[in-house]
């Protein structure tokens, strides 16, 4: 037993450390009507690597919520404010952050049991008593870091393909949507590149499905490999592929598109007992002015490819 004490608490520094470290500097709003409360959680809070951002009141705090570029990861709130309570401030800030989760730290000197309740009914996580103790409030922190890190592990499930490792269609189909208004608001370009690998069960009929897999990945990459950062990119379905190249004219993506098919026909995937090649077709399209959104475009995109397939493969119809 006295050995396995010795060993947790060894183990417990990097262990919980590993879980709990802020990776990006988290953003913390701390919102309190009293100036050196509000100096002395900064502080504390700085001091372990988070970036601090002081409301002294509901309206300005709701209004540093509302501005997206802040992204706050946390939020530590006072009960009484000036121009209301910490209880509605929480329950106005769940409501207008929804991009991501928020965790919330009511932090008072209502330490009673009835308060308490109130708050984490109304959407707090979690409490803080006054006088603010700097280990209490790391440590509460520090829970919550564990658990906004499990929400970022989860997204990064939810929006990559476990087989090749590109966004999945469904934040693509998210970036898109914010490219798109982008793209009308400021009348700029964009065009839509779909491609799907040609004939290609015969890869998983001849060679099994195994190979299929690393054909696919290798695909992939050379994909990935092949666009700008400001492109978006996913893996569309089994072995379709989808491009949106913001800012880019149709007869540059042709160029573009042009390339990565002679890309891709150039490249040997080597397998266990053989080496392949294979090539693709592609659709290209641009939006229309009766076009409503992504879907339309996409399904223009998917008449070309349909088009190039039937035309003879590895080759590109716009
Ligand atoms: P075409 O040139 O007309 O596109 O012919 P094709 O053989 O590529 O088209 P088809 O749609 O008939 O076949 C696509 C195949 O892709 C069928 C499916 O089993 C395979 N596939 C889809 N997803 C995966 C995957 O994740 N791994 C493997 N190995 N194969 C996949
Ligand atoms: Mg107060
Ligand atoms: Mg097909
Ligand atoms: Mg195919
Ligand atoms: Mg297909």
């Amino acid at each position: 037993w006295k050995s396995l004490v010795v060993k947790s608490t060894e183990l417990s520094t990097p262990t919980v450390q590993q879980f709990d470290s802020c990776p990006i500097r988290s953003r913390v709003l701390v919102v309190d009507d009293d100036k050196l409360i509000r100096t002395l959680i900064s502080e504390f809070l700085t001091r372990e690597g988070y970036e601090v951002v002081t409301a002294d009141n509901c309206l300005q705090a709701l209004d540093l919520l509302e501005d997206p570029k802040h992204e706050f990861k946390f939020m530590v709130t006072d009960w009484e404010l000036p121009d209301g309570n910490g209880i509605d401030l929480i329950r106005h800030a769940r409501h207008v952050v929804q991009s991501h989760y928020m965790y919330i730290v009511m932090a008072t000197s209502h330490g009673d049991r009835e308060n308490l309740t109130r708050a984490l009914n109304s959407g707090a996580d979690d409490f803080l008593t006054k006088p603010i103790d700097r280990s209490e409030l790391i440590a509460r922190i520090r829970a919550g870091q564990r658990i906004l890190n499990l929400e970022t592990r989860l997204t990064q499930l939810a929006n990559t393909d476990v087989l090749t490792g590109l966004p999945t269609r469904r934040v693509f189909e998210e970036l898109v949507a914010k490219e798109w208004s982008r793209a009308q608001r400021y009348r700029l370009p964009l065009s839509c590149v779909i491609f799907d690998i040609d004939f290609f069960k015969r890869i998983n009929d001849i060679h099994g499905h195994a190979a299929g897999d690393q054909v696919l990945r290798e695909i992939a990459r050379v994909f990935a490999s092949s666009v700008r950062k400001s492109d978006i990119i996913c893996r569309y379905g089994g072995e379709e592929f989808c491009a949106i190249l913001p800012e880019t004219s149709s007869a540059q993506a042709y160029i573009w598109a042009d390339n990565i098919r002679k890309r891709i026909a150039a490249t040997e995937v080597i397998l266990d007992a053989a080496v392949v090649n294979v090539t693709i077709s592609l659709g290209l399209a641009e939006p229309l002015s009766e076009m409503e959104d992504l879907s339309d475009l996409i399904e223009v995109a998917d008449h070309c490819l349909l088009e190039a397939k039937s035309k003879g493969r590895n080759q590109i119809v716009a």
